[in-house]
């Protein structure tokens, strides 16, 4: 970040990382010093609340289950409440130094709750997230204990930001699943705040590597070490944290296996591992260096000759210098993360062949294989096969490796850190910029009298009312919802206007719309959302497609059938073009649970088909994708073109799908809470039938009263 801080003006806060009791003199000098210098903010954390959060929650909950290594999970309460506090205490510092105006940009893991914490204290303020690790599969983020409550965290942000399109996918699988919070690709919604989703995969400074290459001494010393020591032999190099994560055991079991299947090999190739010691305050990584310590031993005194050691093995940080003479000198760059949010190493390497030699040998599983398609890809886990792919890269043809090298090269260079930091301010930029329009286009309560003088002017109207939540509230089964009188009363008298054409569009099936409106003779009934339609005077039903199948229903019907099984008090209904899964009656919390369930397994299944899943009120409706209200409303404005006063009301999201189809002077109105394209909203069923009142007192002989 620093050359990004440099050139923005920015200031860094961080954790000193180290416990705040130690207040000597030559510590306070330090920090003030990265104050004074570096525009650096050490956050100072008791030793007991540093611990908790950073060797904690961290690294042993957050760390492990985000790398898809949820069996190595360990959590504690107290783990926890430290990682509360160091985000409080954070959160504190951020508001300290804000200025209005300035753009908060929250790094990584650590901070998942800082956004929201930041949100409570300055409303306004411009807050972006951006996760460096990967975030996992939407089946193992719920293991992790109070996964709710970072989700609500990152949700206070403007921007929230992953390295690839796979990591932003899984978030939203995990929003649905373990939040019911639905999405769209680039953003997520929630109250009246619309949070921007990107994919910014992380570059590197290109010259603080390449600066070195030929120009720098001590690297060109460090590099003539190494190549007179080396002399003759090829050579493959890798740096790595010593992480679980990266892989280390398994490349080093992979090069014994390269080594005892290809003796031609032996004395003529070296491996050069660089592990730098990483959190050893932790067990597992404890664990690791044994572990690692005995394959280096086993290699070494195994495989070894009096002239020739196979394995270089540097378990301490190097300088920079040294690093790049080591990328200059490498032949074969050797990335086998088992799981990486980036890998910058990948790209430091690359960054270094500008004449285009060496090889990079890289993980798919590292965030990097998404745009370094000419790498060499190995699966990390598969040994035998990665020891191929090594032979392979030592024996691959000068102008393959030239070909595959020099479109990495250029790749890194133009997606670099200012590229990447200049994207996610940009973007944080915009998404701040777009909370004016996203408030412009917030519904506004209706105003009775003016949609009343709207009325009375008109003379070729349209109203589309949606039935339950609208016109009467939900019940508890479908079967009691029958509409009482007051409502078939305003329905008549409206539909008596010679000037006024109205539809009833429900998800009900049309036995039922028949039964309680089928008297009214002038009104279009569309049921199941618009799949079924009876226009006005007949008293038929006409299919919206007449030839579209249902066979598909026999294999969702089983489906549905279990989770009943599984859901005491809840039930399945079958229509004529559509199924679904109730829980209204059902355990509230378990209903909802189960309900994200049903969704994201169905999502699963159903990709590839027409079909979807809908949430909606304590439902999970399976129908197919052309089945929805907006094509009902086409319907109707093709037998009714260019009404001067069209009217449309609903309460849940199958009438957002009418509202969006609606032409801009159109009266669309929400009725209850929660987000809606539509213009107005009502507080609930009784205040449309006061709307529907004022309309028949507006324009009719004989006004209704309720
Ligand atoms: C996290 C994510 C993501 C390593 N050894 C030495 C040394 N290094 C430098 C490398 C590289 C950096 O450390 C390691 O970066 P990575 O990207 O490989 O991995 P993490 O530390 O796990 O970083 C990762 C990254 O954040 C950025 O978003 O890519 O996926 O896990 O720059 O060169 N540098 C020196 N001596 C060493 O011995 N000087």
């Amino acid at each position: 970040m620093d050359p990004l801080l440099r050139k923005t003006g920015g200031i860094w806060i961080g954790w000193s990382g180290e416990g705040s009791e130690d207040d000597s003199e030559e510590r306070r000098a330090v920090l003030q010093d990265w104050a004074s210098k570096e525009r650096c903010f050490a956050i100072e954390l008791p030793a007991d609340i540093g611990k908790g959060f950073y060797e904690g929650y961290a690294n042993q909950a957050l760390w492990p289950v985000f790398h898809s290594f949820p069996s190595l999970l360990r959590f504690d309460a107290a783990g926890w409440d430290a990682y509360v506090e160091a985000n409080r205490i954070f959160c504190q510092a951020v508001v300290e130094r804000y200025q209005p105006g300035d753009l908060v940009w929250v790094h990584d893991y650590h901070l998942m709750l800082l956004p929201q914490l930041l949100r409570a204290e300055l409303p306004d303020a411009a807050i972006g997230f951006f996760l460096h690790i990967p975030f996992p599969s939407s089946e193992i983020f719920p293991v992790l204990p109070r996964r709710e409550e970072l989700l609500r965290g990152l949700l206070g942000a403007d921007l929230v930001a992953f390295q690839t399109h796979g990591h932003l996918q899984q978030f939203r699988a995990s929003l649905r699943r373990v939040l019911g919070v639905e999405s769209r690709v680039a953003e997520v919604a929630v109250g009246n705040r619309a949070i921007r989703l990107e994919a910014l995969p992380i570059g590197i400074a290109p010259e603080e590597y390449t600066g070195l290459l030929d120009k720098d001494e001590t690297t060109a010393g460090y590099y003539a070490d190494w190549v007179s020591r080396h002399e003759g032999r090829k050579v493959l190099l890798a740096v790595d944290r010593l992480d679980y994560t990266k892989g280390v055991p398994e490349r080093l079991r992979a090069y014994a296996k390269l080594l005892r299947s290809s003796p031609e090999l032996r004395e003529r190739l070296i491996l050069i591992q660089i592990a730098v010691p990483t959190r050893e305050g932790i067990d597992t990584y404890q664990e690791l260096r044994t572990e690692v310590n005995q394959l280096v031993g086993e290699i070494n005194g195994k495989l070894g000759t009096p002239d020739w050691t196979p394995l270089i093995y540097i378990n301490r940080p190097i300088e920079r210098k040294e690093l790049v003479a080591l990328y200059k000198l490498a032949d074969v760059c050797w990335v086998g993360p088992l799981r990486d949010g980036m890998n910058l190493v990948a790209k430091e390497y690359v960054a270094c062949k500008s004449t285009g030699d060496g090889v990079l040998l890289l993980s798919e599983f590292a965030g990097a294989a998404a745009e370094m398609g000419e790498a060499l890809l190995i699966n990390p886990f598969d040994e035998d096969r990665t020891a191929d792919t090594v032979r392979r890269a030592l024996a691959i043809e000068e102008q393959e490796q030239r070909d595959r090298m020099r479109a990495l090269h250029a790749r890194v260079l133009r997606n670099n850190v200012f590229h990447w930091g200049d994207r996610f301010l940009t973007a944080l930029e915009e998404a701040v910029a777009a909370r004016g329009h996203y408030a412009d286009t917030q519904p506004k309560r209706l105003q009775p009298a003016e949609i009343q003088q709207a009325y009375v002017r008109a003379s070729r109207r349209l109203i589309v009312l949606d039935y339950d939540g609208t016109l009467v509230p939900h019940a508890h089964s479908p079967h009691q919802a029958a509409p009482p009188p007051v409502v078939v009363r305003l329905l008549e008298t409206l539909v008596s206007g010679a000037d006024n054409t109205v539809a009833i569009t429900s998800g009900r099936q049309a036995k039922e719309l028949d039964r309680w409106f089928g008297s009214i003779k002038g009104m279009w009934l569309f049921a199941e959302h618009g799949a079924e339609l009876r226009p006005p005077r007949t008293s038929l039903w006409e299919a919206l497609r007449p030839e579209a199948s249902t066979e598909w229903k026999a294999t969702v019907l089983p489906i549905l059938e279990h989770f009943v099984d599984r859901t005491p008090g809840s039930f399945v209904e079958e229509k004529k073009f559509a199924v679904v899964w109730h829980y209204r009656m059902a355990e509230p919390e378990f209903g909802e649970w189960l309900a994200n369930e049903l969704v994201s397994m169905l999502e699963a299944m159903l990709a590839e088909t027409e079909l979807r899943a809908f949430r909606g009120e304590k439902t999970v409706e399976i129908k197919p994708v052309w089945v929805n209200k907006g094509e009902a409303l086409e319907r109707l404005l093709a037998a009714q073109p260019q009404p001067d006063f069209l009217f449309a009301a609903g309460d849940d999201r199958t009438d957002e799908d009418l509202f969006e189809r609606t032409p801009g002077d159109a009266w669309t109105l929400h009725v209850g809470p929660g987000p809606t394209r539509a213009a107005f909203v009502a507080p609930d069923v009784e205040s449309v039938r006061r709307l529907l009142v004022m309309f028949t007192e507006a324009g009719h002989p004989h006004p209704v009263s309720i």
